[in-house]
């Protein structure tokens, strides 16, 4: 049994001291376990390193090896020593894929469903994402709020020190900029790393209903001004027969493309519509979902270097049959990350560790693969190189674990051993 968190002072808490050129008024060092650093290429799986140390130096990693490796001049200038009572450590986890500010919720219509109401009985019952953008245009930013923030502090309770949030149930500019802003909030207040992502082209709202490029004509409108607003880091949408089709996606790129901004793309899902080979076009950070990817889309991603992300829980909760082509994906070099999705119509999950089991269970992910999907390939569907692995020089964002190995990540279902979160050097 492990007990993290027990620190130790050093002889002086204000001890000044240079790394790498760097003054720092204090150094914080973590021993005592087993460290997961998901640094590629390395010797061992996970790039695991036995009896580790791990060095802090304000917000980033200082240094990070095995405990007899440590320099005794660093080692000197500790101001706390956290004995982590033999815990795993890994990275910081990494959520790349959301949807988790909206409003109202869609249990009724899920309830409706197992009774043997039909997809189109719910849509004239006013069912389907519909009901999702009416409810999230009707609440309050505070509203959003106070029911986002319950769905973030579960994924923060298992570790989640990154996330992706997308706008996308908003669908107009004020509406979309609601949601944003929501986003922004919830990054502002709680210990997690933020990203938003506009994903005015995830539907066609209802007054806009029967005329797509009109409603794109609109989103094309929204991007620049939300962008000038500092609420956009990448761009997103929904390429699906159900959704807008390749050139309407392309249209959204353009501006996107026009605003330096990266682009990410809801990708072959229900259908194989070429969203791939348009989002590599794009150099897209990711594609996602992938499910009906095609060997062309598949070469498109790798020359391009588009991550795949994919989304055990919209598969599991949709009850699709077809898998992600995952040998495929190997074969291409692909680098797959990992996410809950979460989303009321489709995923509502609040749950990387589970969604981390199902990518082994269900997608035949190997546990290092899948844990690398959630850590390393999710910074990368996110294009952020400065997380995602336990190496100096990067953000000190991780977690210590009552595991002894790093698959029982993926195999403990449903059994969250969380014991410490340090966020940007700081246990939270
Ligand atoms: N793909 C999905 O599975 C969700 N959005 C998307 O682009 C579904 C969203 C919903 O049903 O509310
Ligand atoms: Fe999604």
């Amino acid at each position: 049994m492990a007990h993290a968190g027990q620190v130790r002072h050093g002889p002086d808490p204000q001890y000044t001291c240079l790394v790498d050129g760097v003054l720092s008024v204090s150094l914080k060092l973590w021993t005592h376990c087993r460290a997961a650093t998901m640094v590629p290429g390395g010797t061992s799986a996970y790039g695991l390193v036995d009896d580790a140390a791990l060095l802090v130096d304000g917000e980033a990693l200082a240094w990070v090896g095995p405990r007899s490796e440590l320099p005794t001049t660093l080692l000197d200038r500790c101001t706390l020593h956290h004995d982590a009572g033999g815990a795993l450590v890994t990275p910081g986890l990494i959520d790349c894929h959301t949807h988790l500010v909206y409003g109202g919720d869609r249990a009724a219509e899920f309830e409706m469903r197992l009774n043997g109401a039909s997809y189109e009985d719910i849509a004239r019952a006013g069912g389907g994402i519909t009901s999702t953008v009416k409810a999230t245009r009707e609440a309050s930013a505070q509203e959003l709020q106070a029911s986002s923030a319950k769905r973030l502090q579960q994924l923060i309770g298992e570790g989640v020190t990154t996330i992706e949030i997308k706008s996308g149930y908003g669908l107009a500019l004020e509406q979309e900029r609601k949601c944003l802003q929501v986003a922004r909030t919830l990054g502002h207040t709680y210990a997690v790393d933020m990203r938003t992502t506009f994903l005015g082209a995830h539907a066609v709202p209802p007054e806009f209903a029967g005329h797509p490029d009109a409603y794109i004509d609109a989103v094309f409108q929204m991007l620049p001004i939300l962008h000038a607003e500092g609420l956009v880091d990448a761009v997103d949408g929904f390429c699906e027969r159900i959704a807008f089709n390749p050139a309407q996606i392309e249209r959204v790129f353009k501006a996107a493309q026009a605003l330096g901004l990266p682009v990410k793309l809801h990708a072959e899902q229900l259908s194989d519509s070429g969203g791939a080979q348009l989002a590599a076009r794009f150099r897209a950070l990711s594609c996602d979902h992938l499910e009906w990817l095609s060997p062309e889309g598949a070469r498109a991603m790798a020359a391009a270097g588009t991550v795949a992300v994919l989304l055990p829980g919209a598969f599991y909760f949709l009850r699709e049959t077809k898998l992600p082509p995952m040998d495929l994906l190997r074969e291409c070099g692909i680098p797959m990350a990992i996410s809950t999705d979460c989303n009321p119509g489709s995923s509502p999950c609040t749950s990387l560790l589970l969604m981390l089991n199902m990518a082994c269970t269900l997608f035949r992910f190997t546990p290092e693969e899948a844990l690398a999907g959630v850590t390393r390939n999710a910074a990368a569907a996110l294009g952020l190189k400065d997380r995602g692995v336990l190496a100096a020089g990067l953000r000190a964002d991780f977690v210590l674990w009552d595991f002894q190995s790093p698959a029982e990540l993926s195999y403990a279902l449903g059994n969250n051993q969380r014991l410490q979160t340090v966020f940007k050097g700081q246990v939270v």
